[in-house]
C-alpha cells in the first residue's frame, strides 16, 4: 500500500487515501448507526472524493463489528436534521467515481441502504444483511424498497422486507444483494476492486431494470407477506411500494417511500415497536450478573425427545451445539432422532439448509442414556411434567453429570425450586422453559431459582441467546410471568363467556385487536386437559367465595379435549374451525344454572377486560419480584402468546391508556 493520509469528516466518520483509494472509515459506536454526525461525514467525503483529483475510488467501511446498523433509532421522534440519509445515499450512487462497500459486519436497515447504493459491494463472511424496518413499524426510508428489488425481484424482495428478514452472505451472495465474500476483513480486498471499477462504467443499482419474474410468484409472495403481517401497518405499506418499483421512475419511487416512511415514523405503531426494541436491549441487562462470565458449553444433554426435547435438540444443533438427547429405551430413542430427523428434512424443504447442512447436524447429535450426560456441559430435562419423576430424574443426573454442568429445568408449572433441592448442588440449576415448537418460537423464559448461581444464570441466558432465542430472566412462581399472565387471561375469557359473549366473539375481537389467535382457539389448539387437571388438584383448596366458571370441566367431562379429540369449545369437522351447538348448550346450561341473564358485551368491553387483567397480573408480578420490569412482562406476552408487537404489549397499553 502507499501512503496514508488520515482525512477527519466529523466525529463519526474519517479516511485514509490508500493508492488513490479513499477508505472511509464510519466509528460511530455502538452500532455505527447513521446518526445526524455519521450522515454529514459521509456525505462530505462523498463530496470530496468527486472534487479531488487525487482519488480515483472511494471504499465505504464500519470500524468494529457493525458496518452500519441502520437510521439512529433515538433520533426517531426528534425533527429530521440534514443532510438525511436518502440525500446521502444519492450522492453515493451518483458519484462519478466508484464506490463500493466493505461490509464488514451488520448491514441492517439505512445501512444495507447506504451499501445497495453504492456500485460493487464486498462482505466478510460473518456480515448479516437485512432491512428490519417492519419490525420497527416503518419501511425503509432510503431506497431500500426501490433498489432491493432491482437486485433481488419483487418477490423476494417482498419476502425480505416485509417479514423484516436478515440474511447471512451465502445467501445474499446467491441472490445477487453482493457481488463477493471475503474471510474476514473485506477493506483490503474492497480497496483492489475500487481500483479495477476506476476504469469501468458503473454499475449503478437504481438504474438497473426489475429482473424478469411470473406473476403468480409475486402474489404468492405478497399473499404469504400480507397474511403474516396481521394488523401490522408497515409491511402492507412496504409490499405496496416494492410492488410498485417497477412501474414508474426510481425518483418517483423513492419520493412514495419517503413520504410512507415519515408518516409511519410517526405512527402508534411505529412507537409501540420502538419500545419492543428498547424492552429487548433492556432484558439483555439482568441485575446481578454485571461482569458475570457465563460457563463455556459445547455440549447439550437433552432430556426427552418429545414434541419439546426434539425441538430444543434441532435449535441446539441449529446452534452448532453438540447434542446428546436421552430416551428410556431404544423404541423411544428411535422414535426421537425421527423426529429430530424430520424437523431436519423441513428445514430442508423450506430452504433454511441444504442436505449437507442436514447431515452435518446430525454428525453432532448422539442418542443415549442418562449415563452418557458425563460428558455434558448443561442438560436441559424436558419430560412429562410431573415432580416426582423430575426429581428422581435430577436426583440420579446430579451423580451422573460433573459438578461444573449447569442443570435446567423446563417445567412449565411445577416448584424448579423443589427440583433443585433433590440435587447435592441446587446452585447449579435454573429453569429454561421454552415455547411449543421449541426450534421455532423465540421466548425462552429463564429462571432464576431460589440458589441459583450467578453463574449458571449467565450460562442460561447465554446458551438462549446463541440457539437464537430471546431469553427473559424472571422468578419462581407458578407459571412463571407467562403462564400466569395467561391463567388470568383464560379466567376472564370464560367470565366473559359466563357474562354473555360467545367464544368465537371473544376470539374475533382479539385477532381483531392483532392477536395470530383468539383465546379460545388457543385453548382447543394446547388441549383442555391440563388446565383441567390443575383446577381438580386445586380444588380442595380454592377459595369457595371466588368466582368460578365450569363450562370448560364440563366440556372435558364430554371428552371435548380441544382439537386433537375433534371438539372442545369449537368443532372441527374436517379441521376447520367451527362453532358447535352442543357447545353452545354446555354453555346456555352453565349460565342458567347460576342464574345470569346473557348480556351483550361489546368487542370493546372484551378486548378491554382481557387486557386489562393481564396488565394487573404483570403488576402483581412486578410487585412480587418475579418480573424485573414491565417491558420483560411485555416481551414475553408478544413472543410466547401471540400478542401483537405493533401493540406494544399489554404493560405498554396500559401505561399509554391505549385500551380501546
Ligand atoms: C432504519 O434504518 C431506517 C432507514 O431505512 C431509513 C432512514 C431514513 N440506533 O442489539 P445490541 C443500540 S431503521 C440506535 O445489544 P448487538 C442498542 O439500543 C433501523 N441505537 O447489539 C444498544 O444500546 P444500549 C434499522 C441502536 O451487537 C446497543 O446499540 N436497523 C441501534 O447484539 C447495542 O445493541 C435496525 O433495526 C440503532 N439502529 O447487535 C437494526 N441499533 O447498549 C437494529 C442498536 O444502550 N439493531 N442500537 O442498550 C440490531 O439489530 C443490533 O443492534 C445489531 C447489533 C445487529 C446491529
Amino acid at each position: 500500500m502507499g501512503e496514508v493520509t488520515p482525512i477527519r469528516f466529523s466525529e463519526a466518520v474519517s479516511a485514509s487515501l490508500e493508492d488513490g483509494v479513499l477508505v472511509v472509515t464510519i466509528d460511530n459506536p455502538p452500532v455505527n448507526a447513521a446518526s445526524a454526525d455519521m450522515r454529514s461525514g459521509l456525505l462530505a467525503a462523498i463530496r470530496h472524493a468527486g472534487t479531488e483529483d487525487a482519488i480515483s475510488a472511494v471504499v465505504i467501511t464500519g470500524a468494529g463489528k457493525t458496518f452500519v446498523g441502520g437510521a439512529d433509532i433515538k433520533e426517531f421522534g426528534q425533527p429530521a436534521t440534514e443532510p438525511i440519509l436518502p440525500e446521502v445515499v444519492e450522492a453515493i450512487e451518483k458519484s462519478s467515481k466508484p464506490v463500493v462497500a466493505a461490509i464488514n459486519g451488520a448491514a441492517l436497515g439505512g445501512g444495507l441502504e447506504i451499501a445497495l447504493a453504492c456500485h460493487h459491494r464486498i462482505a466478510g463472511d460473518r456480515a448479516i444483511l437485512g432491512l428490519p424496518e417492519v419490525k420497527l413499524g416503518i419501511v425503509p426510508g432510503a431506497g431500500g424498497t426501490q433498489r432491493l428489488p432491482r437486485l433481488v425481484g419483487i418477490a423476494k424482495a417482498v419476502e425480505l422486507i416485509a417479514a423484516g428478514r436478515s440474511v447471512a452472505v451465502s445467501e445474499a451472495l446467491s441472490l445477487g444483494i453482493i457481488d463477493q465474500v471475503v474471510a474476514g476483513n473485506p477493506a483490503a480486498g474492497a480497496v483492489a476492486a475500487a481500483r479495477d471499477l476506476a476504469s469501468q462504467p458503473l454499475r449503478r443499482t437504481g438504474e438497473l431494470a426489475l429482473p424478469v419474474e411470473d406473476p403468480q410468484v409475486i402474489d404468492e409472495a405478497v399473499d404469504k407477506a400480507l397474511s403474516r403481517a396481521r394488523r401490522g401497518a408497515a409491511p402492507a405499506e412496504a409490499v405496496q411500494l416494492i410492488r410498485r418499483a417497477g412501474e414508474r421512475s426510481l425518483a418517483e419511487g423513492l419520493a412514495e417511500e419517503r413520504a410512507t416512511f415519515l408518516r409511519l415514523r410517526d405512527s402508534d405503531q411505529a412507537k409501540a415497536l420502538r419500545h419492543v426494541f428498547f424492552a429487548e436491549r433492556a432484558a439483555a441487562k439482568v441485575p446481578g450478573l454485571e461482569g458475570v462470565e457465563p460457563r463455556t458449553v459445547r455440549t447439550i444433554g437433552v432430556i426427552g425427545s418429545g414434541l419439546m426435547g426434539s425441538g430444543i435438540a434441532v435449535s441446539a444443533l441449529n446452534a452448532g451445539y453438540r447434542v446428546i438427547v436421552v430416551e428410556q429405551d431404544a423404541e423411544a430413542a428411535e422414535k426421537g432422532f425421527d423426529r429430530i430427523a424430520g424437523l431436519l428434512d423441513r428445514a430442508i424443504k423450506s430452504g433454511r439448509i441444504d442436505a449437507a447442512g442436514r447431515a452435518e447436524r446430525l454428525l453432532r447429535l448422539s442418542i443415549g442414556s442418562v449415563q452418557d450426560l458425563s460428558t455434558a456441559d448443561l442438560v436441559i430435562e424436558a419430560v412429562f411434567d410431573d415432580l416426582d419423576v423430575k426429581t428422581e430424574l435430577f436426583e440420579k443426573l446430579d451423580k451422573i453429570v460433573r459438578p461444573d454442568t449447569v442443570l435446567a429445568t423446563n417445567t412449565s408449572y411445577l416448584d424448579p425450586d423443589a427440583i433443585a433441592a433433590a440435587t447435592s448442588r441446587p446452585e447449579r440449576l435454573c429453569g429454561l422453559h421454552f415455547f411449543s415448537p421449541a426450534h421455532v418460537m423465540r421466548l425462552v423464559e429463564v429462571v432464576r431459582c431460589g440458589k441459583t448461581a450467578p453463574e449458571v444464570l449467565a450460562t442460561g441466558i447465554a446458551v438462549a441467546r446463541r440457539l437464537g432465542k430471546l431469553p427473559v430472566v424472571c422468578g419462581v412462581c407458578e407459571g412463571f410471568i407467562g403462564n400466569r399472565i395467561f391463567s388470568a387471561y383464560r379466567r376472564e375469557a370464560e367470565f366473559l363467556v359466563e357474562d354473555g359473549a360467545w367464544p368465537q366473539e371473544i376470539d374475533a375481537a382479539m385477532e381483531d385487536y392483532g392477536f395470530a389467535m383468539g383465546p379460545f382457539a388457543v385453548f382447543d389448539l394446547a388441549g383442555l386437559e391440563i388446565a383441567w387437571a390443575r383446577r381438580k388438584r386445586q380444588a380442595a383448596t380454592r377459595n369457595p367465595s371466588e368466582r368460578y366458571i365450569e363450562i370448560a370441566d364440563r366440556l372435558c367431562e364430554m371428552g371435548r379435549f380441544g382439537q386433537k379429540t375433534g371438539s372442545g369449545w369449537y368443532a372441527y369437522p374436517d379441521g376447520k374451525r367451527t362453532v358447535d351447538p352442543e357447545a353452545t348448550a354446555v354453555i346456555e346450561a352453565c349460565r342458567k344454572a347460576k342464574g345470569i341473564a346473557p348480556r351483550r358485551v361489546s368487542s370493546d368491553e372484551i378486548v378491554s377486560r382481557l387486557l386489562a387483567v393481564m396488565a394487573a397480573e404483570g403488576d402483581a408480578l412486578l410487585a412480587e419480584g418475579i418480573a424485573e420490569r414491565a417491558s420483560d412482562v411485555d416481551l414475553v406476552m408478544i413472543n410466547g402468546y401471540g400478542f401483537p408487537a405493533h401493540k406494544g404489549g399489554p404493560m405498554y397499553v396500559a401505561k399509554e391508556g391505549l385500551h380501546p
